[in-house]
């Protein structure tokens, strides 16, 4: 027998986790251990003991939180992430933590015990806004990142990440990788329009695309704005653009999903009427080919070579990268048995965003489950999933982890 879960105490979570980290103005911010952060994290750890789960944070401050089962093999995993990026949705990461934690609720209510324990994990720092490389938590559990680089990592204005979470309280004394998923599914809210598009219900998730991140920083010569002539001029500000432009130009041209994005852009010394001697802009590729998000990072170093021989400087720097990835075949079939067995209209898909299962598929079989974005609104406020969806979607998850378990 599958559980049923309890949909309306799952979406008076969801509203009431959202409170936390909104600001007067109504905008939710809760970047990676930050104030906002930690409180959430308190939030989440509460709700997972009164679940019944044995709750602990590895050294990387990702949190578990597990109900033990009859046997001792390693856990059916679940989970996602409750950092968000700048004046975010309320549903990005949170929905598949709280669907995880309802699961092991509704289980310690009606007093099931699985044969396999089920494990829901909190991993840190998945956007990556405040602290890059996003995906941390996940990735040092997999080692795609060592520890001790990941505790060095700083921030913008020079926090650094180890002491963020003694700050936080967050550090626990287990190695991410000791203690490692047996399966691992997760599930989240589409974040683009195909579902509602092709009017279906749940995303049956088969990979997810690579992306590539890079901090660009273009030198010229800063200068009066009212005197210098214009072929007289070497206007960093001018030059980036120029660049995003022809990168932006590029993706167009490729086929679906490749994309290129400049997401933050700073002039120096950034006044109106200073000529801008210095630019530094981020740059983000994804592809679900690795040959393709290889080549735009090789058309990135040609488009700087080209600003070079310009007369400019420029310097670019890698500072995230994850290949694509495609998920086990069994996870699939277990989440497509579980919506037909409730006659939902599925659509397989990969991701474009970037998810924690992306790196834990590299150790145990892994999918993904996805219900439809309103309007394929994400990363803004404007964000929303239907309350039927976000319920169904919660239910779903609860009968694959329950099956992979039984
Ligand atoms: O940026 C992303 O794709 C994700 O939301 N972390
Ligand atoms: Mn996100
Ligand atoms: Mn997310
Ligand atoms: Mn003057």
């Amino acid at each position: 027998m599958t559980p049923e879960i309890n949909g309306d105490r799952l979406l008076a979570r969801l509203e009431a986790l959202a409170t936390i980290g909104r600001n007067r103005s109504g905008e939710l911010t809760r970047l990676a251990l930050s104030d906002e952060d930690t409180r959430a994290r308190s939030q989440v750890m509460q709700w997972l003991e009164e679940a019944g789960a044995r709750v602990w944070i590895d050294r990387i401050g990702n949190i578990h939180g597990a109900s033990s089962g009859e046997n001792a093999q390693p856990a059916v995993c679940t989970g996602s992430h409750i950092d968000t990026v700048i004046n975010a949705g309320a549903l990005d990461g949170s929905y598949g933590v709280l669907a995880g934690i309802e699961l092991l609720q509704t289980l310690h209510e009606q007093g099931l015990k699985p044969a396999t324990s089920i494990e829901v994990i909190v991993f840190s720092n998945e956007e990556g806004v405040r602290f890059t490389p996003d995906l941390l938590g996940s990735r040092v559990m997999v080692k795609d990142v060592s520890l001790s680089e990941a505790l060095a990592v700083e921030s913008r204005t020079g926090e650094q990440f180890g002491s963020e979470l003694k700050r936080s309280g967050s550090t626990g004394d287990v190695d991410p990788w000791q203690h490692l998923p047996g399966s691992f599914v997760e599930l989240h809210i589409e974040q683009g329009p195909l579902l509602e598009a092709t009017n279906n219900q749940i995303g049956i998730v088969e990979g997810v695309q690579g992306h590539s991140w890079w901090q660009v920083e273009v030198q010229g010569q800063a200068n009066h704005a009212g005197t210098t002539p214009m072929h007289l001029r070497r206007d960093a500000g001018q030059a980036a653009m120029r660049l995003a432009q022809n990168l932006s130009e590029h993706a167009s041209r490729q086929s679906v999903p490749a994309v290129a994005t400049v997401g933050t852009l700073s002039l120096v010394p950034g006044a109106i009427n200073v000529v801008p001697g210095q630019a530094r802009f981020t740059v983000d590729f994804r592809d679900a080919s690795a040959d393709v998000l290889r080549q735009a990072d090789i058309r990135l170093h040609q488009e700087a070579r080209q600003l070079e021989d310009d007369g400019f400087r420029v310097d670019l720097r890698s500072i995230s990268r994850a290949e694509p990835v495609f998920f086990s075949a069994d996870i699939v079939a277990a989440i497509s048995n579980a919506a037909n067995a409730r006659t939902l209209r599925t659509l397989r898909m990969i991701s474009g965003a970037s998810h924690d299962a992306q790196m834990i598929s590299r150790i145990c079989p892994t999918a993904m489950i996805f219900v439809p974005s309103v309007g394929g609104i994400s990363h803004h406020p404007a964000e929303a999933t239907n309350a039927a969806d976000l319920i169904m979607g919660a239910q779903i998850l609860a009968d694959v982890v329950w099956a992979l378990a039984n």
